[in-house]
């Protein structure tokens, strides 16, 4: 039962439009009514109405170590203890700016911001300014927060710049964005061709993760690096889910990729509000107060959030965490893998390291057109049944899944248990 959160709901539906402050909590997607937490410890969260979950969401990211992990609450706490934000430059600062450049070798120099939003909105913002143009190339299916630039779906024809993909973008601003399919390089090569000399960037999640999750195509990224060098155009890694997840220099470590620029956000803050963008110093150098690209936030470097976001990666760092979540990522697809086989449901579960998609489709899925195969109302009745027995996945077929170095075997015992017995359902 969920009564405390049905009247919950009921009362912020009356403040707050949707009854949240982040579209995808509405549950919008699979139906019925969002819980509200009351707590989260580890790889497990206690609704108010007393009911637990295995998390497999971890607030999308940023819990990677966990819920509340002793080493982030006991860092804010002592930060908390000494003044909650300065907007004058704090020591944590410089030695969380450090700490990423020692895991991410891309990075010369980083700003902090306060979301991935901020960071990949800055990022495009100084890649304009950087080089002087206008037209920018994302991916369908890839989301780079709510900035007007990415709010942008592919215009009639692939080669044509973009359309608003949200009311309010105005389809002047919408017209600048050129959205090309996900691993197509003869869509790639043909729009460089077009467009190559007026692309001030091109944006990608190395491994698209927003549209359920795939993974590049061999030679996909050798070719997006090679045009976008010979086009002088800036390539941008959007690694707000990837970074310091897939490990210490996040999918671009893992592709061998080196982007000029790079987003991060949700673990680098450690469950508070953080964004960065970083990369070559000599584009970074274009911002204020040293260049003539303005970017700016009261709370960027805020003294919690550094200290938060040093304590995760401390965590990172002297555990083995990332060959931890890569044996429970395994132990974790095989289970549902062999659980859906059994029960004979067509699910193809992708899966690098600790995130993760379930579709519920023929495989394999490269792309968002892939993506869109997928049997979304049952998902939906997969999501209800495993929340039902207390196994909490992501609200939409098209978000990815995340396990932390909290999970373990009882947990991914009971997730395998409890989806042998939904999948039959279906
Ligand atoms: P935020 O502004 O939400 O901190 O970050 C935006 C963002 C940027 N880039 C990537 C690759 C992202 O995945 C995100 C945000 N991720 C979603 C989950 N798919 C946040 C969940 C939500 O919108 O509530």
């Amino acid at each position: 039962m969920r009564t405390q959160s049905e009247s919950l709901f009921s009362e912020s539906l009356k403040h707050i439009p949707g009854g949240v402050n982040s579209p995808v909590r509405a549950f919008r997607a699979v139906g019925g009514t969002p819980f509200f937490v009351q707590s989260a410890r580890g790889a497990r969260i206690t609704d108010v109405d007393g009911n637990e979950y295995i998390d497999y969401v971890g607030t999308w990211g940023p819990a990677i170590l966990g819920h509340a992990a002793p080493g982030i609450i006991e860092a804010v706490k002592a930060a908390a203890d000494r003044g909650t934000s300065f907007g004058i430059p704090n020591p944590m600062e410089p030695a969380l700016a450090k700490r990423v450049k020692s895991m991410v070798p891309s990075v010369e120099k980083i700003r902090f911001c306060n979301s991935g939003t901020e960071a990949t909105m800055s990022a495009i913002r100084l890649a304009r300014g950087f080089t002087g143009r206008d037209a920018i190339l994302k991916f369908d299916g890839c989301y780079h927060g709510h900035a007007d630039s990415l709010l942008v779906k592919a215009g009639s024809g692939a080669l044509t710049l973009g359309n608003p993909d949200s009311a309010g973008v105005p389809a002047d601003f919408a017209r600048h964005t050129l959205v090309l399919p996900f691993n197509d390089p003869e869509a790639l090569r043909a729009a460089f061709e077009e467009h190559g000399s007026r692309l001030a960037a091109v944006i990608l999640e190395v491994v698209p993760a927003n549209a359920g999750l795939y993974l590049p195509r061999p030679g996909f990224l050798e070719l997006l690096r090679e045009l976008t060098l010979q086009h002088g155009t800036l390539l941008i890694a959007d690694e707000v889910m990837t970074g310091f997840r897939l490990g210490p220099a996040g999918a671009q470590g893992v592709f061998g990729l080196t982007p000029d620029l790079s987003c991060f956000g949700k673990i680098i803050g450690g469950g508070l509000p953080v964004g960065a963008f970083g990369g070559r110093a000599d584009v970074m150098d274009r911002l204020a107060p040293l260049g003539p690209v303005y970017q700016a936030g009261t709370l960027s470097g805020n003294p919690l959030a550094m200290a938060a976001g040093l304590a995760a990666l401390d965590g990172l760092e002297s555990s083995d965490a990332w060959n931890r979540l890569e044996t429970l990522g395994l132990q974790l697809e095989a289970g549902m893998v062999a659980a859906a086989r059994s029960a004979g449901v067509a699910v193809t579960w992708q899966r690098i390291g600790s995130m993760f998609c379930g579709y519920f489709c023929e495989g394999p899925v490269w792309n968002l057109a892939d993506a869109m195969k997928s049997d979304r109302a049952r998902f939906a009745r997969f999501f209800h049944g495993m929340l039902d027995r207390g196994v909490y996945f992501a609200p939409s077929q098209f978000e990815a899944g995340f396990i932390s170095t909290a999970h373990g075997d009882a947990e991914i015992e009971a997730t395998v248990r409890a989806a042998s017995e939904v999948l039959k359902t279906l």
